[in-house]
């Protein structure tokens, strides 16, 4: 590991933090570290606000410095980095749209219940990013063959219980996915400086993979020999099932396919008759093909999909369904993407609560 050079920071306020949060409408589940949903409402557009983005911390919310924060390279390269701010806004900038989306996303109505941050579906949201390719600063640094795994690590740390060691939110990808994700270096979200809760000065954004991989407030990347094995690596982030009686892991990584309802509102009073129903719907895997709602049980009927999205971003669909008969109606939305891979219809159970992107339901009223 890289001698660490400045751990002198101190975190944001978390109260201020929290308050900022809640005035955004954000859904908060926990105040320190913060940790809250963005409001559905806020998915309507392609992009989601910065304020309204949703939130995903372990630890505090470090309040980095960039004129004495730097991004180190180091372990098996080539030539070692030390690069500042200035350094990465030196180099010829990129702009790609990526959604981030919690692993957890949709744990809370997983059955029976499973501990960890009781998500419903917010946790969730999209922003363009600017920034440097991961593959030039990598190409700078040269990675050396023996290289197998690049470790990202945040400035964010902590205790995972009272009295044990210090440990910083790390998380590696392979050499090669590295260099074929279309990782970024972003320095800017939705053409703003990253706000401190979402990482500034920089954070990695790994496009189409659950968001645990794009590290908030980078400060190094080591290239190291062998597979990475610390805590946010091995002992989180990865599905849990059992085959022939014996507990197989397989580590999550693209983000699975999947639309919400966002229109209308769970529980209001529409009429009887025509309705229009909105949503958006999103895969790390592959463009999105076919959105299809199903009223109360019905039929699949397609939705119209704005084929315009750009890669990455949420695609916004409608559709327009018959609600006949008044009382409750259940409306219900699937996606598929390219590869042929859909939704669901019950909700994919595991122990630790990931991936859950069975078909979204919202009911509501009719009369
Ligand atoms: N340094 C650091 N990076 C992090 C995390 C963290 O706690 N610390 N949380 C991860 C997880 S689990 C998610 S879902 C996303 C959330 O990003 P956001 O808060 O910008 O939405 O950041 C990821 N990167
Ligand atoms: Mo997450």
């Amino acid at each position: 590991m890289i001698e660490r050079l400045d751990d002198s920071f101190a975190n944001v306020d978390p109260q201020e933090a929290y308050r900022a949060a809640l005035d955004a409408g954000i859904v908060v589940h926990r105040i320190d570290p913060l940790n809250g949903e963005t409001p559905l409402e806020a998915l309507r557009d392609e992009l989601t606000p910065n304020a309204r983005f949703y939130v995903r911390n372990h630890f505090g919310i470090p309040n980095l410095d960039a004129s004495s924060w730097r991004l180190h390279v180091g372990g098996l390269v080539q030539n070692r980095l030390e690069l500042t701010l200035n350094d990465l806004q030196n180099i010829p900038a990129h702009e790609r749209v990526a959604t981030l989306e919690c692993a957890g996303n949709g744990r809370a109505s997983l059955e029976p219940q499973v501990a960890g941050e009781p998500w419903r579906f917010g946790a969730v949201s999209a922003a363009q990013w600017t920034g440097v390719p991961l593959v030039e600063v990598l190409d700078r640094a040269g990675i050396k063959a023996q290289a197998c795994e690049l470790v990202f690590r945040g400035a964010d740390r902590g205790q995972l219980h009272e009295g044990g060691d210090t440990i910083y939110f790390e998380r590696s990808l392979s050499v090669e996915t590295a260099r074929s994700c279309g990782a970024l270096l972003a320095y800017a979200m939705n053409g703003e400086p990253l706000p401190p809760v979402h990482g500034y000065p920089l954070r990695v954004v790994v496009p189409g993979w659950y968001a645990m991989a794009s590290v908030k407030w980078l400060t190094e990347i080591e290239a190291v020999s062998r597979p990475f094995t610390g805590h946010y690596q091995s002992d989180t982030y990865f599905f849990e099932a059992e085959r022939d009686g014996r507990v197989v892991r397989e580590p999550a990584r693209l983000q699975r396919v999947r639309s919400l309802i966002l229109e209308p509102a769970p529980r209001v009073q529409v009429a009887r008759g025509e309705l229009v129903v909105r949503g958006v719907a999103w895969s790390g895997a592959a463009p999105i093909v076919s959105v299809e709602v199903s009223v109360s049980g019905g039929p699949w009927q397609k939705a119209r999909c704005n084929g315009q999205a750009a890669p990455g971003a949420l695609t916004s669909w409608e559709a327009i369904v018959r609600v006949d008969g008044s009382g409750e109606a259940s409306l219900r939305a699937r996606a598929t993407d390219q590869t042929g891979a859909t939704q669901p219809e019950t909700p994919p159970w595991n122990r630790l609560g990931y991936g859950n992107n069975a078909v979204h339901e919202v009911r509501v009223q009719a009369s």
